[in-house]
C-alpha cells in the first residue's frame, strides 16, 4: 500500500524543509498543499523534495480535498506544517488501516499529551471547545472519540473520496469525522503527543472563528450524507 502525507502550508517557510524531512521515511509520497503562501514555502519544500501543488485559496480545508484528490496513495496521512506533530508516529497511525482495523484514524492529544494546553486562556478554550464536540459527536453517531480537531490523523483515500468533503475552512478535521461516521467507517484513535508551533504564526484565530465549529456540528448533525 502507498501511503501519501498531505501537509497543508500557508506561510510556513520556517519549517517546512524539517518537516518534509521528518516525514520522508515513512511515506512514499509528500504532497505539500500550500494556501498562496507569500513567503518561500513552496521553494522550501521543493528543495526538500516534496511535490507541491496550490489549493484554491479558500483554506485549510480546501486544502485537504486538494489533497485527497491528487494524492497517489492509498493511505493519505494529514499533518500540519508547524511542527507541531511528530513524524515518528506515523508508524503508529498507520497500523489500524494496515490492520483493516479502521479507515480514519486521530492522533488523540487526550491519549498522549499537548504541550499546547499548557498556555493561555485561548490554549483552555480549544481543548474546551474540543472535549464539547467529541462528545456530541460520540452521542450522535455512537463513536469514542477524544479529540475530533486534532489535524494529525490517517486515513484510507477510497474512503475519504467516499465520504467526501463540503467544507473549506478550519472545521474540516470535525466534519472529516463525521462524514466517515455518516458514511459507516470505522475511526478510531491513537496516542501522540502534540508540541507547541514552532516557527510561523497561527492562522487560527481562536476567538474569532470559534463558531465555526458549533455551526458545523450542527448542520452535520441535522443534515444527511
Ligand atoms: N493550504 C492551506 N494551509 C493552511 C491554511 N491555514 C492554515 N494552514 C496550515 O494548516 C496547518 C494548521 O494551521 P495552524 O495555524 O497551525 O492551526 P492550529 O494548529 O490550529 O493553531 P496553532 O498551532 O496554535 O498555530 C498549518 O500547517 C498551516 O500552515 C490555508 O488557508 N491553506
Ligand atoms: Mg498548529
Amino acid at each position: 500500500m502507498l501511503v501519501t502525507a498531505v501537509v497543508p502550508t500557508r506561510n510556513e517557510a520556517g519549517g517546512i524543509a524539517t518537516v518534509v524531512d521528518a516525514l520522508r521515511p515513512h511515506v512514499d509520497e509528500i504532497l505539500v498543499v500550500d494556501g498562496h503562501s507569500t513567503d518561500d514555502t513552496r521553494d522550501r519544500a521543493e528543495e526538500a523534495g516534496a511535490t507541491v501543488i496550490l489549493d484554491n485559496n479558500r483554506g485549510k480545508g480546501d486544502a485537504y480535498w486538494v489533497g485527497i484528490e491528487k494524492a497517489k496513495g492509498d493511505i493519505l496521512v494529514f499533518m500540519d506544517a508547524d511542527g507541531s506533530h511528530n513524524a515518528d508516529d506515523v508508524p503508529v497511525l498507520l497500523e489500524p488501516i494496515l490492520e483493516d482495523r479502521a479507515d480514519l484514524v486521530i492522533a488523540s492529544r487526550h491519549k498522549g499529551g499537548s504541550d499546547e494546553w499548557e498556555g493561555d486562556i485561548d490554549t483552555w478554550l480549544r481543548a474546551v471547545g474540543s472535549g464539547f464536540l467529541s462528545v456530541a459527536i460520540n452521542m450522535r453517531w455512537g463513536s469514542n472519540l477524544t479529540d475530533v480537531l486534532n489535524g494529525f490523523r490517517a486515513a484510507r483515500r477510497e474512503a475519504a473520496l467516499t465520504a467526501g468533503l463540503h467544507v473549506y475552512d478550519f472545521d474540516v478535521e470535525q466534519h472529516m469525522i463525521t462524514q466517515f461516521l455518516k458514511h459507516g467507517f470505522r475511526v478510531t484513535e491513537v496516542a501522540s503527543h502534540e508540541e507547541c508551533r514552532k516557527w510561523g504564526n497561527s492562522k487560527l484565530p481562536t476567538f474569532r472563528k470559534a463558531h465555526l465549529f458549533f455551526w458545523r456540528l450542527f448542520v452535520d448533525m441535522v443534515t444527511g450524507k
